[in-house]
């Protein structure tokens, strides 16, 4: 390399060491650490004056400007821990924010690298148990009633009223216990419940949660939460033993594994759960109904007692769980399987049916080599601890180009697997994430009601996610404003507010039906999911002019006296300076 040459590379390689610099921290934006073994009281700013309880944190998080990722080192945290709240408060309960992203999983204070995360290293447990009392039942069917857990948390964990960015993200949830306070008061969710509320839950571990009624998670009014790599395991409740959905509640569930709960997954009153790449096994009577009862979709699932339930891709085959008794729900695979107490991959004498049964549209994420091209059904499918294919043989020395799915042959298995992507050009599987700002005397929002004509500005910042390859869009870390609160009364029934966030749908996507993104223009289409307008759906245009967007939205509802909105914006990208 010449002098000049190496100058100029030198120069790219710092230019390059600094953007990424930027561009991660302002991906992250504020964190505050929290550790139960910190000294107290800390101010959150470091692990050595880390918070010693999460509610302190989070209180600080809510005041924050977003985004915020509350960071939590190994321990036990319980709800009524924190400034301002009874310690035995039952009804105290860990409150998640939007633009706020809550991680379990870190090292924390005191170890060689603080920063180091593994969630199944370093347990981060929210837990009910109030007062450390509670006895290790092996009968999920007892923990209700045990009487050590009648001082335990109503609920543990809360998304209601939050959107997408707000995040739950490595936690294990445990020991929640809803006891109605009474008969007129039937709800649920032991765990977690999100009433009229969307997180999104990542790699948790909800297990030994009760509820009488709904759930040991319980979703109730339009809440759809979204759950990707979550095991739920040994929880009770009367209806849904695992997660209960209620009244317009459509959770999207994703690589969750769902084992030894009273029941599995239970929906009602116009709600759908919809299963990918799940494994619903051995919960309540080990049929069908105790596995997914209710209105579902279901693809490319492993459900006990299937009987070809609508669907791609479902099965009904043992899925071969390491250690069922123990809460190790990894798949058993004789080319090599995650072994949790050791830290190590081992051989097992058998190799589940799951492995490699996923979407094949799913993308393979971290799972190790060899993976056979395929995403693998259940909670570790698309993570490195996912079980490695097995082809008869022992795995090759070497990696062979062509081989795809790792049999150490070049065949037509590998040309079925290329041929389903063929020029998909995942290489350059292109994702832009950008931030805007809306131009405030660009941006505004028409509502017609009745004789009534109102335009109101509306102003703030979001980052649109743009993944041009899966022809996916998402807005996030949304912070936009009308100057008045589109507040809307449907005199037809009396009292009862119908819709007062028009502006929060549009942008929050807690309804999302279906996006469709071109070179052009980014579409998305939201269900109003409001009982008395069935069927209303919200559509929103995003094109891309050059570097700005504009965006177009319109609803109207179908009834004839009703009201209607009209968004239009125009929004610039925010530099860094
Ligand atoms: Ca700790
Ligand atoms: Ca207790
Ligand atoms: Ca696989
Ligand atoms: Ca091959």
């Amino acid at each position: 390399m010449s002098g000049q040459m190496y100058r100029f590379y030198v120069r790219l390689l710092i230019a390059v060491s600094v953007l990424t610099l930027l561009t991660s921290t302002s991906a992250i934006g504020k964190v505050i650490h929290v550790d139960d073994d910190a000294n107290a009281p800390g101010d959150g700013k470091s692990w050595v004056t880390a918070y010693r309880y999460l509610q302190d944190a989070l209180a600080n998080a809510k005041a924050a400007d977003k985004p915020v990722e509350v960071w939590v080192a190994q321990g036990l945290y319980k709800p009524d821990q924190g400034g301002g709240i009874s310690l035995g408060d039952r009804g105290a309960i860990f409150h998640l924010i939007n633009g706020v992203r809550v991680r379990g999983g870190y090292a924390g204070w005191g170890m060689s690298d603080p920063n180091a995360r593994d969630v199944a290293l370093y347990p981060t447990i929210l837990s009910g148990d109030l007062l450390g009392n509670d006895l290790q039942t092996s009968d999920t069917w007892h923990l209700l009633n045990e009487p050590n857990r009648v001082e335990n948390s109503y609920h543990i964990v809360t998304g209601s009223g939050a959107g997408t960015t707000a995040i739950l993200d490595g936690f294990t949830i445990s020991q929640g216990n809803f006891t109605p306070v009474s008969d007129r008061d039937p709800s649920g969710g032991g765990g977690m419940y999100n009433n009229s509320g969307s997180p999104r839950v990542i790699g948790c571990f909800f297990t030994k949660n009760a509820a009488r009624d709904m759930g040991g998670v319980y979703n109730k009014n339009q809440s759809n939460p979204v759950l990707i790599n979550c095991v739920f395991s040994k929880n009770w409740a009367g209806q849904g033993g695992a997660i209960a959905n209620y009244r317009g509640s459509n959770p999207l569930i994703i690589n969750c594994t769902f084992a030894r709960n009273s029941a599995g997954v239970y929906a009602s009153g116009n709600s759908k759960a919809n299963l990918t790449n799940c494994i619903v096994w051995g919960n309540g009577t080990f049929d069908e109904p105790s596995q997914i009862r209710g209105d579902a979709i279901v693809n490319y699932c492993c459900i006990q007692g299937w009987t070809g339930l609508g669907g791609t891709g479902n099965m009904g085959q043992d899925p071969l769980f390491v250690d069922p008794n123990g809460e190790d729900y990894h798949l058993k695979s004789q080319a090599g399987r995650w072994d949790r107490n050791h830290g190590s991959w081992v051989l097992d004498d058998l190799t589940s049916a799951c492995i490699d049964a996923g979407d094949p549209n799913s993308l393979i994420g971290d799972e190790p080599f060899p993976n056979g091209g395929r995403i693998n059904m259940g909670a570790y499918g698309g993570t490195e601890e996912a079980s490695k294919s097995y082809f008869g043989g022992l795995a090759c020395e070497t990696i062979v180009a062509g081989d795809i799915n790792g049999d150490c042959k070049v065949d037509f298995r590998d040309l079925a697997i290329m041929a389903m992507r063929w020029l998909e050009d995942r290489t350059a599987h292109r994702i832009v994430t950008t931030t805007y700002r809306l131009v405030e005397d660009k941006s505004s929002v028409v509502s017609y009601g009745g004789r009534r004509i109102e335009k109101h500005a509306i102003a703030g910042t979001f980052d649109l996610t743009v993944d041009f390859t899966a022809a996916k869009a998402m807005f996030e870390r949304v912070d936009v404003t009308s100057d008045q609160t589109m507040s809307f009364i449907d005199y037809r029934k009396e009292g009862e507010p119908i819709y007062t966030d028009e502006l929060d749908r549009m942008f929050h996507m807690t309804q999302l039906v279906s996006t469709d993104v071109n070179d052009t223009e980014a579409r998305f289409v939201f269900h109003k999911n409001i009982p008395s307008f069935p069927g209303a759906d919200i559509h929103v245009t995003v094109a891309f002019e050059g570097d700005s967007v504009s965006i177009a939205g319109k609803f109207s509802d179908p009834v004839a006296d009703g009201c209607w909105h009209d968004l239009n914006a125009v929004a610039v990208p925010v530099r860094d300076p």
